[in-house]
């Protein structure tokens, strides 16, 4: 089952069917504990549309808090590594790869995302900048995982490499954030067969394309979820971004006008330029 949020209202999908919500708010449906079985219960009464009418897609955030993880994936660690040795940061990234705790971080107030289609910022004081393509779980205020959608933690690796502590600058700023399409709704865990494919496009030619698996991630979700709600309270539920395990080559940075196209074939494809 998939939800949409949109400028006409939520949307849900369910066997290549679409079903109109219009009467519910975002934050009310999804912290519901018991989301799937409530939206199928929904959709038994209701009369569906083959098709989707167009419509502008919303990121499908309402009150949420976006946290995220990092150096989650071996070539996150590398990258980071490799980029802060010069500010003698390096073995952090290792240390913690390797540690029982994990590295988590605010990444966004629901303000500062944008949604499918909808311009990422690249900062005005960076020069070299990239986007990261995340799987995104939703977690319910209860700590359960009861979606997944796609994320971009766009990253200014000048700054987070100058000094890890600039990382908050390097990670948190307006537009800094991309979710979407919709939000898979799902009781099962995703297969580690799941793949999470990035291509960026400039002038329509693709000038870099890379992909990774959930198999390479070096924790489970559960033990992200775990940690981030210790002592923590998400009265609206949170999305927390898992990590990047696709990273370009060094010599590369993103311009304006540059299309991003991540993939995680369950959930569609989030397609954002750079603006
Ligand atoms: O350690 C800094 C951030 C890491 C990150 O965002 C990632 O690995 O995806
Ligand atoms: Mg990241």
């Amino acid at each position: 089952m998939k939800l949409y949020r949109t400028l006409r209202g939520i949307v849900a999908e369910h066997a290549d069917r679409f079903y109109e919500l219009n009467s519910f708010l975002w934050d009310g449906l999804i912290t519901r504990e018991d989301l799937l079985d409530h939206l199928r219960n929904l959709i038994r009464e209701m009369k569906p549309a083959d098709v989707l009418a167009p419509r502008e897609l919303l990121p499908p955030i309402g009150s949420q808090e976006v946290w995220a993880a990092g150096v989650t994936y071996y070539r996150s660690r590398d990258a980071r590594m490799e980029e802060s040795k010069g500010a003698g940061g390096g073995d952090f990234y290792d240390r913690v790869y390797h540690a029982t705790r994990p590295e988590l971080f605010f990444k966004s107030a629901p303000h500062r995302v944008v949604g499918p289609d909808a311009k990422v910022a690249i900062r005005d004081d960076a020069s070299w900048s990239v986007p990261e393509p995340e799987l995104t779980l939703f977690i319910t205020p209860g700590g359960k995982i009861s979606g997944y959608t796609i994320g971009n933690d766009m990253s200014s690796r000048d700054i987070e490499g100058e000094n890890p502590l600039y990382l908050p600058q390097a990670k948190v700023y307006d537009r800094s954030c991309a979710l979407g399409p919709c939000l898979l709704i799902s009781d099962e865990p995703l297969s580690s067969a799941t793949e999470i494919a990035l291509e960026i496009r400039r002038g329509g030619v693709a000038v870099f394309s890379g992909a990774t698996t959930l198999k390479e991630m070096k924790r489970k979700p559960e033990e992200l979820v775990e940690y981030l709600y210790r002592n923590n309270s998400f009265p609206h539920g949170c999305f927390l971004l898992t990590g990047t395990g696709v990273v370009p080559p060094d010599s590369f940075a993103l311009r304006v006008g540059d299309e991003i196209r991540i993939t995680i074939p369950p959930i569609g494809t989030l397609v954002n330029v750079v603006g």
